[in-house]
């Protein structure tokens, strides 16, 4: 029997599963006896530092941590649960942590994007149980803008590169363990950590077989399924021809299969990510709409590597005039599996009201990134490609591009677009990521309405011009049609992933062939 502590925030059906899958009972906490009488206490941990410390201190739980922890008795901390372990935290200053051990958790000191999203290695730094049947080179998946600082460092049990960063990946003191990455969403290499966390003492301490000289986070691969209902009303994948899902003769929405069915099937091919868009979430609303809810369930069950779910992440009032925040529906995907939301529509809206009235404090990208973290925040943007002759219009980022348009036009300024690119609206998407990235984005789904479907590869001019305007990753989608093109935009541009969907569903190229033919050029995880 494994003792869970979830303190309400973010994503713990995974962990869940994660141990269900491994065959054990999962038993919550839900008064502060519950964990001074655990066998085995797993802590994962998301949000925000002080948002968690807050809901630890009101429910007494941070002193009966203190005490289980004292016990000696087997602890796994995942991601805040580790952080929580230390004394103070740079991103809520004046709140104290559980101070189990000396030293702060500070910010990320790097040039490159922050959060530090993907997949790294580990370098061990003492043997461990843990290590128990790893090869030391495995990638797990990460998500943090913040690492940890002990005082003691006979406590580090692994650390990782992030540009100049040698940073506290893992720590470990007598039976308790606890790593800022997450294993629970790091497929079967995460699976079995958590194996051998749960077979603890019965496992001999040893060092991996190799010790990386330096860890590189890998370029990722993440696999796109479009959900909608079909015309016979099951929830089916679909793929568009620049965001037309309507097959061209019959004019019926394009059935590639079943959402779960595939998205498990990518898991099992190597898929760094999946990502699920409810693309008729616009005028469906999704708490009413309980089929995709399900099929995130049913997918976390197990796929156990990052869900991200988009489509009608906003405001609501329904007919009986009850109104839902869009904080709610984003709090229900992430109950029912996902560890980010994606907001496409909605923040275009929000951007023409920053951009005319500053920023409230109130938009959903705002809300959403300081309950659940920056990092659970992507935002889709469906831009698509407006020409004109000169290098300036309005207030509008305009580019050069070696692509003329139909009259010859040398530049061009990308269109934001609202309701699965039905309605063009006045922002360009330069301004819309950086706005995006101020009030608290994580990371941008950049797709092209001009490339959708097409197979002709991405549009790296598009990609170069986001990737450079923000510091926050940004995820290079539609257009693939071969595993060249995947490599065109990773030497191209920084982008940290690429995402495609079409070759995907029909088969056209696998994911392990984009990660060989990757391999050699780039960092990239192997199962
Ligand atoms: O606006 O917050 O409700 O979110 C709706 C979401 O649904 C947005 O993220 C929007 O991108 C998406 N969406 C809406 N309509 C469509 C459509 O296709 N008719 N899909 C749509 C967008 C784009 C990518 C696609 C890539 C890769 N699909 O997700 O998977 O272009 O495709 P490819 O590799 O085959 O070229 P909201």
């Amino acid at each position: 029997m494994v003792t869970l502590l979830d303190y309400g925030a973010g994503n713990v059906r995974s962990v869940v599963n994660a141990l269900t899958t491994l065959g054990e009972k999962v038993k919550f906490v839900k008064r502060p006896e519950d964990i001074i009488d655990a066998e085995k206490l797993v802590f994962p941990g998301v949000g925000s530092f002080g948002e968690m410390m807050k809901v630890l201190k009101k429910k007494g739980f941070d002193e009966a941590l203190r005490v289980y922890i004292f016990s000696g008795r087997p602890f796994f901390g995942i991601c805040l649960g580790l952080q929580a372990l230390f004394e103070e935290s740079e991103e809520s200053p004046g709140v104290s942590g559980l101070g189990i051990f000396k030293g702060v958790v500070r910010r990320l000191r790097t040039s490159l994007s922050v959060p530090h999203i993907g997949w790294n290695g580990i370098k061990a730094r003492k043997p461990s149980s843990i290590f128990s049947d790893m090869r030391g080179t495995e990638k797990f998946y990460f998500v943090h803008s913040y690492c940890v600082d002990p005082e003691d460092t006979s406590i580090v049990l692994t650390t990782t590169d992030y540009g100049e960063e040698d940073f506290v990946s893992a720590v470990e003191w007598g039976n308790l363990v606890a790593t800022q990455f997450h294993p629970e969403k790091s497929g079967q290499v995460g699976l079995r950590m958590l194996r051998n966390f749960l077979d603890g003492k019965q496992l001999s301490p040893r060092l991996p077989s190799s010790i990386p000289e330096k860890t590189k986070l890998a370029k990722r691969i993440i696999a796109c399924l479009d959900v909608r209902a079909s015309d016979r009303g099951e929830l089916v994948v679909t793929k568009g021809n620049q965001y037309d899902v309507r097959d061209r003769e019959s004019r019926e929405v394009r059935n590639l299969g079943h959402p779960v069915e595939l998205a498990h099937r990518y898991y099992e091919e190597g898929a760094d990510e999946i990502t699920f868009l409810n693309i008729t979430g616009f005028r469906d609303f999704p708490l009413l709409d309980m089929p995709m809810l399900e099929v995130l369930r049913k997918t976390s069950e197990r796929v156990f590597v990052p869900l991200t779910i988009g489509g009608g992440i906003r405001d609501y009032v329904d007919r009986q005039g009850q109104e839902y925040s869009a904080l709610d529906v984003a709090s229900e995907y992430f109950r029912s599996g996902a560890d980010k939301v994606s907001i496409g529509s909605d923040a275009v809206l929000i951007v023409e009201e920053v951009l005319s009235r500053g920023p409230s404090g109130k938009s959903s990208i705002e809300q959403i990134s300081r309950v659940y973290g920056n990092q659970a925040v992507v935002i889709s943007i469906d831009p698509r490609r407006v020409y004109v002759s000169k290098p300036t219009w309005g207030s509008h980022v305009v580019i050069p591009t070696k692509i003329p348009g139909p009259k010859g036009e040398r530049y061009c300024w990308y269109q934001c677009t609202i309701k699965g690119g039905r309605e063009g609206r006045d922002v360009d998407a330069v301004t819309l990521a950086k706005v995006c990235e101020s009030l608290g984005a994580g990371e941008i789904l950049l797709n092209s309405i001009d490339r959708d479907g097409t197979n002709r590869g991405f549009d790296t001019e598009l990609v170069k011009v986001i990737s450079d305007a923000v510091s926050i990753p940004v995820i290079a989608s539609s257009g693939a049609g071969c595993a060249r093109h995947f490599l065109e935009v990773f030497l191209e541009t920084d982008v940290e992933a690429a995402l495609a969907a079409g070759i995907f569903h029909r088969r056209e190229v696998t994911i392990p062939e984009v990660k060989a033919f990757l391999k050699g050029h780039l960092e990239v995880r192997e199962l």
